[in-house]
């Protein structure tokens, strides 16, 4: 192997001999790609210690300031509790990196001037010295090359409604049926056509696991009408489930559904009404391609006074408890 020395800025040096890197990896990196592991990050590398990945679009377009870095803060908190190491996933100035120190985060969290990247622009992001915010398809990809093999976020991207006319699918879906990592989400917002999720995300191969419940949750709420394909009652039966599929050799991610919890979530009946107005609101505004998720979530914020974020913190905090719970359990 190349040895190899990266430098981000004065704050990173990473020195090392590809190969020893490339043992923790499941997919290599290139020695010559712009890369930066967290301090905190980098050590738990060294010692095998149990990693939860986390994606940044939540954080720059999925929620506004100060609640996104209360979340931000609060969610890497938990993960800790639970004795793991969370590794925030963002491009800063060209740079991927692995893992964020503080003043990174509460920077990231008041950019502006932050891509949304997916599967098709997280390259371009570096090429181009940008700063890139992952969604779930290049969180996937990030972790999955830093050999990071569970990822805690919020919701993921599906099959929008109308999708029969728009065509728009998330690159979510397709991601998680190529590469290996555990998310674990709250389910499908009903922003989505959640029954058109599932089917595809059946295609790709993907088990869509619900956590101690038959029922596939909405996000902002626990039930959605329609029965999860497939249910596990503990962090150790997920490891399980997931060791055997690499046993067979089955490429791809898992997609845990964990309901949120009964005290935070808004009813199914209610959210319904706040989101056929945010529908209305996209359609007459004529919003389209990646600017519908966060429109849409933005809307709804609006119209629930603010009460969707707090349900929206809390149901991130509970996947971290579970991700890091997980993570736990594969390396124990
Ligand atoms: N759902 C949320 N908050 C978010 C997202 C989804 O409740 O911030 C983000 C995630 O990063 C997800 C992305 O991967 O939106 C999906 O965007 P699109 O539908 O454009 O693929
Ligand atoms: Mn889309």
């Amino acid at each position: 192997g190349r040895h190899f020395r990266l430098f981000h800025r004065r704050e990173f040096c990473i020195e090392g001999n590809t190969d020893e890197m490339e043992e923790t990896m499941t997919k290599p990196i290139s020695p010559l790609l712009p890369i930066a592991y967290s301090k905190e990050v980098a050590s738990a590398k060294q010692r095998g210690a149990p990693i939860v990945a986390l994606e940044s679009t939540i954080i720059t377009h999925g929620m506004p300031y100060p609640g996104n870095i209360e979340m931000a803060r609060s969610v890497e908190a938990l993960i800790r509790e639970e004795g793991a190491v969370p590794a925030t996933i963002a491009v800063i100035h060209g740079t991927l990196h692995i893992g964020l120190e503080a003043d990174q985060l509460e920077q990231l969290a008041q950019a502006k001037d932050v891509l949304k990247v997916s599967r098709a622009d997280l390259a371009f992001a570096i090429a181009e010295r940008r700063h890139g915010a992952t969604t779930v398809a290049a969180t996937m990809i990030a972790a999955e090359r830093a050999g990071i093999k569970v990822f805690a976020t919020g919701g993921i991207g599906g099959v929008h409604r109308g999708a029969e006319e728009s065509f728009d699918v998330s690159a979510d879906l397709e991601e998680l049926g190529r590469t290996g990592v555990i998310v674990v989400c709250a389910g499908a917002k009903a922003i989505l056509d959640i029954p058109k999720t599932l089917e595809v995300l059946e295609t790709a191969g993907v088990p869509v696991v619900t956590y101690e419940s038959e029922e596939f949750p909405a996000f902002w709420s626990r039930a959605s009408g329609l029965r999860s394909p497939l249910t596990l009652n503990s962090p150790a039966a997920i490891a399980n489930f997931q060791t055997v599929r690499e046993q067979l050799g089955i490429d791809g991610g898992m997609l845990i559904a964990n309901p949120v919890p009964e005290a935070d979530e808004i009813p199914w009946e209610e959210m319904e009404i706040y989101i056929e107005r945010a529908l209305d609101s996209a359609e007459r505004d004529e919003i389209s391609g990646k600017e519908v998720t966060p429109y849409l979530l933005s809307t709804i914020f609006d119209l629930t006074d603010g009460q969707s974020l707090k349900t929206n913190i809390a149901l991130v905090e509970n996947n971290a408890r579970l991700a890091a719970e997980i993570a736990v359990a594969l390396a124990g």
